[in-house]
């Protein structure tokens, strides 16, 4: 067979770049950047590498069902049979929330999959739907949503044009401005306009690579953010420095002003830990031309990065950032989510089983789950989905999540591989790889700067054995004879005859399938055809112009105006400022534990390939300030056992002086295990320890519901 050449992009991280993929006999030999490419060009390793995981021994290639201890091949319509009438006896019995399902980072970045999972859990009518986001951005959500009633709200970065960076808990050296904000080759722009005399400001606790090229590095104490945000907020209220347009777009400027100049600076600066000369010195110069103020995961992953999110946005809103050149913008996309959104995304109000914690942005808390499937009574969880995720490693107190999946009666998990969250699986679908499947990732390709859109390729054919992620869920609604669309049952009979002619054609995607609605999403956003787009191998550039007055023209308030104080977010604001004690440390644990990534790694996914090449791979290191080592006479290179409330993870201590005083940092997604399903190959350890063992799942941010995944209270003992 002769060699073939692909234009794709990878689907990795939102960064979507553009690839080359070159194959021989249906094997991928090389994944480079696509030069041509319409516009994504950061390209890193794990996409470079991605191949690796298609020809891998453990990745799940047929649908398997365990027996025993043991999981044999079933024929994808045998598994279809089977998995509906299991999960059609549980809900018959025990009612429609007894199904649950989890999406996960690449669940949610497959659109097909995702998409078609909403439809099943819709014709299924179940409430219990967990979603990533309780682990990742939440805040940002909850916040969009309190502010301008949109928690779908993607703003982007107009770095290019901006005089001033102030990036809190962000890493985009390592992380790409990932994953909204994302910017094609973003951290090249905002280095080229430090060089040309804007500056770059990072705060974190640690001095992390983009630390170490900015201007200016704030070490604050994990989890402060919001204070050190409300200090220069109150510095830009109380010195007047703020837009006199701002307030026009505010329901309360006035109320704002005075909450803000009402706060007392020293207090604030004791509270986060930086002097208030430098906090006043970064307020006056965020105030003078454009800036913006990026607040990531650093802010958002703990239990008051709600409050600092909202800060966030003030502090973007009150300085005209919202309304200028420079500062942040909506990106209309081809879809145009901001009139879009709220029909694509229709916000159901839910609440936990048990809990009642509420949902976010429409989804429930990941921190729920364990106690939703594990606790008796009306409406437990039987029967679960989990869609392209890890959460047993991703979040918090994974033992125990993994103990109540061991109970339920039915867990389909649909991946490429069984990983420990899929340990106890009774059903492994596999998931193709998205350098296998023709579609339209379309949502994704909507969280950008750039206005840009491009079709994934089929680089190499899927093994036949495997169906799509989409086709599965569909598959498995029509077998229970559940409504598929607009809970018309009759409409089944539709569905059936447009798979029936996709079938005897050979191609899939011409009956219902993602392709139908990415179609009438395009149609909808009016901005560029389906078949347009499916020319365009290297992707389009729809060359929309940045508006920068459109975001805050279009908010979704009664009032159109945003809700700069949003009750709830005010008073858990008062509710921090009314708490005596300064941070989340204590005599027993006296040290807080921050996250960070690594280049090599996507959360506790494998990048396979990627994985093999990192040169230090630090899985099980725990680093921390001299000072502190010295204090606990604790020796770089040792043994060391981290002790938090709720957990105990072995670790190797590094010390270091990148690391402030009072912290200590781990990387996440190390500590679990590839399963080997089939027979005949050995399951693979991923190496280093799972630090979020030492997360407690009831340690939450009330309004996000996002774990302490940052700042969590830990003691480091010497071995
Ligand atoms: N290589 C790589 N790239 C990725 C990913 C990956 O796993 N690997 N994941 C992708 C995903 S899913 C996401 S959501 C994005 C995330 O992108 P980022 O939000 O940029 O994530 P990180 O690189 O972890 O950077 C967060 C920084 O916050 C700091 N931090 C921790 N606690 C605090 C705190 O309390 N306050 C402040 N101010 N800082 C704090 C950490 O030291 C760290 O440097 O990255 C995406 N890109
Ligand atoms: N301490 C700490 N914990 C964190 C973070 C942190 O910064 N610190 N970051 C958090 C963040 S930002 C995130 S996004 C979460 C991620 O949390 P999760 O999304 O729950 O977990 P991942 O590690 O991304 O696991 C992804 C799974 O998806 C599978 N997969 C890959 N591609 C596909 C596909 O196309 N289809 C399907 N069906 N499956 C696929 C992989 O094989 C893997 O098993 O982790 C969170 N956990
Ligand atoms: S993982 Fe790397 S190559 Fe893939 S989209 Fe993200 S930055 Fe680009
Ligand atoms: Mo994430």
């Amino acid at each position: 067979m002769s060699e073939t050449v692909t234009y794709t992009h990878c689907n990795i991280c939102v960064a979507g770049c553009g690839l080359k993929v070159t194959a021989k006999d249906n094997q991928i030999v090389n994944i480079e950047p696509d030069k041509d490419a319409a516009v994504w060009r950061d390209f890193c390793v794990r996409g470079a590498e991605a191949h690796h995981a298609l020809n891998h021994p453990q990745r799940i290639t047929h649908p398997m069902k365990r027996v025993g201890d043991g999981y044999v091949p079933v024929p994808y319509k045998q598994a279809i049979k089977e998995i509906a009438q299991q999960l059609k006896t549980i809900l018959d019995r025990d009612g429609a929330n007894a199904l649950g399902a989890y999406t996960g980072n690449p669940g949610a970045s497959n659109f097909g999959g995702f998409a078609f999972l909403g439809l099943l859990l819709d014709a299924v009518g179940t409430d219990n739907r967990y979603f990533v986001g309780s682990l990742d951005e939440n805040a940002h959500h909850y916040v969009c949503d309190a502010m301008y009633h949109q928690p779908w709200t993607m703003l982007q970065a107009d770095i290019e044009n901006t005089d001033f960076l102030l990036l809190v808990g962000a890493n985009p050296a390592i992380s790409e401005f990932a994953w909204f904000f994302a910017v094609s080759e973003g951290w090249k722009k905002a280095q080229a306009m430090q060089a040309r005399g804007g500056q770059i400001v990072v705060v974190d606790p640690r001095r992390s690579e983009s630390a170490q090229k900015a201007k200016l590095h704030l070490a604050p104490l994990p989890d402060s953010d919001w204070a050190l945000l409300l200090a220069l907020l109150h510095i830009i209220a109380s010195n007047d420095w703020y837009d006199k347009n701002a307030a026009k777009d505010c329901d309360d400027f006035e109320g704002l002003l005075t909450l803000l100049r009402n706060q007392d600076l020293q207090a604030l600066s004791q509270r986060c830990d930086i002097a208030s000369g430098i906090l006043e010195q970064v307020a006056r110069d965020f105030s003078r031309g454009s800036a913006m103020c990026l607040a990531h995961t650093g802010v958002g992953q703990s239990v008051n990065g709600a409050v600092g999110m909202w800060l966030a946005h003030l502090l973007n809103l009150i300085t005209g950032n919202m309304r200028r050149k420079g500062g942040l913008y909506h990106n209309r996309g081809a879809l145009d989510l901001l009139r879009t959104g709220a029909e694509l995304f229709p916000e159901a109000k839910r609440s936990s089983r048990v809990n009642k914690a509420p949902s976010v942005a429409g989804y429930l808390p990941v921190n729920e789950m364990a106690t939703d499937i594990a606790t008796p009574g009306p409406g437990q969880i039987k029967a679960f989905i989990i869609q392209g995720g890890n959460p047993v490693i991703s979040g918090p107190e994974g033992d125990n999540l993994d103990k109540a999946f061991a109970e339920l009666e039915l867990l389909i998990a649909v991946d490429s591989f069984q990983r420990d969250s899929h340990r106890h699986a009774h059903w492994l679908i596999p998931a193709p790889s998205f350098l296998e499947i023709e579609e339209l990732s379309a949502l994704i390709q909507e969280i950008g700067a750039e206005s840009n859109i491009q079709m994934l390729r089929a680089t190499v054919k899927k093994p036949d054995s495997m169906p799509y992620e989409w086709e599965f869920f569909r598959d498995l609604v029509l077998a229970m004879d559940k409504p598929l669309l607009l809970g018309k049952p009759a409409l089944n009979w539709v569905v059936k005859g447009f798979n029936l002619y996709g079938k005897l054609t050979g191609k899939p995607y011409d009956g219902f399938s993602p392709k139908s609605i990415g179609k009438e999403l395009l149609k909808k956003g009016g901005i560029v055809s389906y078949k347009d787009v499916d020319k365009a191998e290297h992707g389009l550039r729809l060359n929309q112009p940045r508006d920068y007055n459109y975001f805050l023209d279009s908010v979704a308030t009664a009032t159109g105006k945003v809700a700069v104080m949003p009750s709830a977010l005010t008073e858990r604001l008062q509710q921090l400022l009314a708490e005596p004690h300064l941070h989340n440390k204590s005599a027993e644990f006296p040290l807080q534990l921050i996250s960070r990534r690594r280049k090599h790694m996507m959360n506790s996914w494998l990048t396979h390939g990627a994985m093999k090449k990192m040169k230090r791979p630090e899985g099980d290191v725990i680093e921390i300030n001299d000072m502190d080592a010295q204090r606990w006479a604790l020796n770089d290179g040792s043994q060391v056992r981290v002790r938090s409330r709720v957990g105990a993870i072995d670790a190797k201590l590094k010390v270091s002086d990148r690391v402030r005083s009072g912290v200590a940092v781990m990387s996440h997604g190390w500590g679990g295990q590839t399963y080997s399903p089939k027979n005949g190959s050995a399951s693979e350890a991923v190496g280093g320890v799972n630090r979020n063992l030492l997360v407690a799942a009831d340690d939450v941010d009330p309004l996000s519901r996002v774990p302490r995944l940052n700042g969590t209270a830990v003691c480091v003992e010497g071995l």
